[in-house]
This record gives C-alpha cells, sequence and structure tokens, in this order.
C-alpha cells in the first residue's frame, strides 16, 4: 500500500476496489460517512476514484486542495465538475470503447423487448395463460426505421447491429458526419418524426437535459417506441408518463432514469413498458475492462506516464 490517499467518491465496483486498495491508500467515501476525518484527511487526498453515475461536484473538488486526478469507472462522466476540475488543473480520465458492444447489445435487446413484448410474454406463460389463448400480435422489428440520437462510438455499435436486422438507420447529432452513411436530421423533432424506434444513447449532462420533451414524443408518434440507454436526464419523464400513459407514443424501453434507482410507479404500473436497471455495460467482462482502464489511469497518472484515456475536454 503506497502512502497516496484516494478518495472513492461512491460505492465502487468489486473489480475495481481491490486493485485500488492493493496499490494506494483509500477512504471509502469518507466525506459521506465520517465528515470530521474527512476534513483532517481531505489536504493529502490526490486522486478520487468514481462510477459513471457518481456526483463529483465543484465543491467537492474545492476541498481537495491536493487533487491531481478523477478516475472516473465509466464512459458518461456527467456527474464530474471538470469544469471546475480543469479550472485548478485535476485531469478526468473515463472508460471509452470497453463497453461500446455491451450497451449496443442492450439496446437492441429493448428494442425487441418492446416490439415483440417479450417481458410479457414471458409474464404470460409463467401466469398460466396460455392455455387460455395466445397472446395479442406484437410488432415487426426488422425493416423498422430507426433513429439515433447521439452518433457517438455507441451511436454506430447500435446503428450497425440495426443494419442486421434489415433497418433504416437516421441519426441527430451535434453535427453531421460525413463519413457515415446514415441519414442525418438537425434536431430530435425531426428525427422522431421519421423514426419507428427512437434510441437515446447521447451524453448527459446539462447540454442535453430534457432534450427528448413532449414535442418530440408527438413527433414520435403512436406508433413509436422510445429507447433510453444513456441518461435519465436527457428525457423529461414527467412527459414521458403522460405520452406513455395517453397513447401518444406506443411503448417504451428504459435503461435509465432521472432518479435512479428510484422509478415512478406509475411507469411501473404500465405493463407495455420495458424497464431494466441501469445495466448497459453491466457484464463481467465488460465492467472488469472497465476497472481495469480505471485503475490503469490513475496508475500511469501516478507513474508519469501518458493516460490512457483522458475525457476529451482533458486531452
Ligand atoms: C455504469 C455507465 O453506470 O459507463 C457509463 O457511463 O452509465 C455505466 O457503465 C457505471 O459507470 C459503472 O461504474
Amino acid at each position: 500500500m503506497s502512502e497516496i490517499n484516494v478518495l472513492a467518491a461512491a460505492k465502487l465496483s468489486p473489480l475495481l476496489l481491490p486493485q485500488l486498495t492493493a496499490a494506494y491508500t483509500v477512504h471509502d467515501r469518507l466525506h459521506q460517512t465520517d465528515p470530521a476525518a474527512f476534513a483532517q484527511l481531505a489536504p493529502k487526498i490526490r486522486a478520487v476514484a468514481a462510477g459513471g453515475d457518481s456526483k463529483v461536484p465543484a465543491e467537492l473538488i474545492a476541498q481537495l486542495p491536493a487533487l491531481e486526478v478523477i478516475s472516473v469507472m465509466g464512459v458518461g462522466y456527467d456527474g464530474v465538475d471538470v469544469a471546475a476540475a480543469k479550472a485548478r488543473g485535476v485531469v478526468v480520465t473515463h472508460t471509452p470503447e470497453v463497453l461500446n458492444d455491451d450497451v449496443a447489445d442492450l439496446a437492441l435487446g429493448l428494442m425487441l423487448c418492446a416490439a415483440r413484448q417479450l417481458p410479457a410474454a414471458d409474464r404470460y406463460v409463467r401466469a398460466g395463460q396460455w392455455p387460455g389463448g395466445a397472446m395479442p400480435l406484437a410488432r415487426k422489428m426488422s425493416g423498422a426505421r430507426v433513429g439515433i440520437v447521439g452518433m457517438g462510438r455507441i451511436g454506430q455499435a447500435i446503428a450497425h447491429r440495426a443494419l442486421a436486422f434489415g433497418m433504416s438507420v437516421a441519426y441527430t447529432a451535434r453535427s453531421a458526419k460525413a463519413d457515415l452513411p446514415y441519414r442525418f436530421l438537425p434536431d430530435a423533432t425531426a428525427l422522431a418524426a421519421e423514426s419507428d424506434f427512437l434510441v437515446l444513447i447521447t451524453p448527459g449532462g446539462d447540454g442535453t437535459r430534457h432534450l427528448i420533451n413532449a414535442d418530440v414524443l408527438a413527433a414520435l408518434g403512436k406508433k413509436g417506441i422510445l429507447v433510453n440507454v444513456a441518461r435519465g436526464s436527457v428525457v423529461d419523464e414527467a412527459a414521458l408518463i403522460d405520452a406513455l400513459e395517453r397513447g401518444v407514443i406506443a411503448g417504451a424501453a428504459l435503461d435509465v432514469f432521472e432518479n435512479e434507482p428510484n422509478v415512478p410507479e406509475r411507469l411501473r404500473a404500465m405493463p407495455h413498458v420495458v424497464l431494466v436497471p441501469h445495466i448497459g455495460s453491466a457484464t463481467g467482462q465488460t465492467r472488469q475492462a472497465m476497472a481495469d482502464l480505471a485503475f490503469a489511469n490513475l496508475r500511469a497518472h501516478f507513474a508519469g506516464q501518458p493516460l490512457p484515456t483522458p475525457v476529451p475536454e482533458c486531452r
């Protein structure tokens, strides 16, 4: 164990914590559990380890005068105040690429679940309803139109998979990507109007808060299905619940929510909505790769080597 003090900003993955504690002196959520002890120790903390959904606000950064690096085990880092970190010369790292397949796989899985009503079909068999007759007919997914909001690495992995289902792919993003063969639409409303499935995989944070609002859902229309594997904050959840209840859209499949791990009762009550607990990257293989990369960033920093994956703002 070295004398380098690391604050775990949230409950860390069991795939990361042992590596960290073997190399550093780790203080597990001390700022939350023992503020007095934290105040004593804070001047010695040189690194913060966090998860994709952890909060590392400006106030916490300000309490850590010796802080050098924040390592996020996740591709999303909207919980970290990167501007405050940069202003202090603190570098932020994340874990891109290694989870692209898993999140894209889940997106396609959720599309199938929503279109073919797989969770409801499973419940139908278990409840012994089959002998009483067949289930209502579902919706075909192959050949449908998918609109992807966010065409980064994961968006492209989703598009690639959708092509194998014979789907047509369109997208919206901050700007058109000339090297991609998919149709670009200028905003989410225009994209929704031409999509059967609207799949969200754009970063969270202030820039995309409630990007999907009542108007976008109205444009998606009564045959449309919303799939969110991005961040809960991207969707106005109250507007979504209202749209689902009133039949403004056909259905939704959601991996992320505005106030995780709390999912509104009105959403949970709707049988045509598919709900999963933020499992986009949650396979053993991928979480191991993410943990290893989060650790490799810290190790490189303290060895004075180039960081494997700083966030774009810190490159
Ligand atoms: C997990 C994620 O929530 O990578 C992200 O941005 O949302 C997820 O993979 C988390 O980061 C695991 O620590």
